[in-house]
């Protein structure tokens, strides 16, 4: 049995596994507060962070899907992570640590650590709402590392080879089926207002992000479709509130014709009388989403959002189920 060290805020951590939890843990609180935790890489080896949301609540973003009351950042440089906000719970995203020439400098004057990596929690005094989080922070090394330095944490050996994710994927999948979700995704609507004064939207504003699936050596395609009971698994565009639940989630109310929000599959096939059909756009958006195949390794899905949510309504995001087969198309 492992154990793992709890870290709270404002405190420093160089362990390979740690979790991090809120003030008054395991009790929500409802104060505003800022949580800095700083991460110290265990190894010079270790060039990715996996953190993982086994459960994470703050106040949901605007009706706009502006993230300006809670959020979660990572304040170290220009690690290309997003500000995310809301529920996050099941989700995870990597941090890529670069190597940079001032981070090798750090190195030697540190013994091999570099600089704190600050992840920063931010909840607002103004917002009413109880936070949660307990978040799970991975350190993956670009190389095996000698096991017996790891007596404590055996794990790291095949956290190392197992979570190691290409890089630019913000998430990494490993598994051969599975499931995908936008950040703050959920089937419930907003509890919040867009500045046109409609019923917002859940999905976070200005994102632009890789989400990546490892092959399986055996696997040669990857088809992604929606679950059958969530009408409300594709909704990226347009007015959910003007369509009809029956017609919510079909082809006749996908869109490649993609602006603003949008996700990107390489190579995407649609079927077409039974046959899977090559597609004039890899982009998909609008309220529905028939199946797509694709052939294109890496299976990769890129996600775009613009800086707003208007004119859309309503919005809940992607909710995609994931499967790999044998056989390409
Ligand atoms: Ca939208
Ligand atoms: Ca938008």
């Amino acid at each position: 049995m492992i154990s793992v060290e709890y870290v709270n805020c404002g405190n420093t951590t160089d362990l390979d596994v740690v979790m991090l939890t809120n003030p008054n843990y395991p009790n929500g609180y409802r104060n505003g507060t800022v949580c800095n935790y700083y991460i110290r890489k265990s190894h010079h080896h270790v060039t990715q962070l996996r953190v993982e949301f086994i459960y994470f609540s703050l106040a949901p973003p605007t009706g706009d899907g502006l993230c300006t009351r809670d959020y979660i950042s990572i304040e170290s440089d220009s690690l290309n992570v997003p500000r995310l906000c809301g529920d996050l719970s099941g989700q995870h995203y990597y941090i890529h640590i670069p190597h940079i020439p001032k981070y090798k400098r750090f190195f030697k004057r540190n013994h091999g650590k570099f600089l704190p990596l600050n992840i920063k929690i931010a909840a607002s005094s103004s917002y009413a709402f109880t936070r949660r989080w307990k978040i799970r922070v991975i350190q993956i090394s670009h190389r095996r590392r000698k096991i017996d330095h790891f007596r404590r944490l055996k794990l790291v050996h095949n956290h190392d080879v197992v979570f190691r994710a290409p890089l630019n994927c913000l998430q990494y999948f490993v598994n051969t089926s599975g499931n995908i979700q936008s950040f703050n995704y959920d089937s419930s609507v907003s509890s919040q207002f867009n500045s046109l004064g409609v019923v917002g939207s859940r999905q976070i504003a200005n994102l632009n992000y890789n989400i990546c699936i490892r092959q399986d050596p055996l696997m040669c395609a990857i088809i992604y479709s929606l679950p059958t009971t969530d009408v409300f698994s594709f909704t990226l565009t347009g007015d959910v509130t003007s369509v009809a639940y029956n017609i919510l989630g079909t082809s006749t109310v996908q869109s490649q014709a993609c602006t603003t929000d949008y996700i990107t599959i390489p190579g995407q096939m649609q079927q077409v009388g039974g046959v899977w059909t090559a597609m004039t756009s890899n982009l998909s958006c609008g309220l529905g989403f028939a199946p797509k195949l694709s052939n294109i390794k890496p299976f990769t899905i890129n996600v775009v959002t613009d800086a707003n949510e208007t004119p859309d309504i309503g919005n809940r995001g992607f909710f995609l189920n994931y499967r790999q087969q044998f056989t390409c198309v």
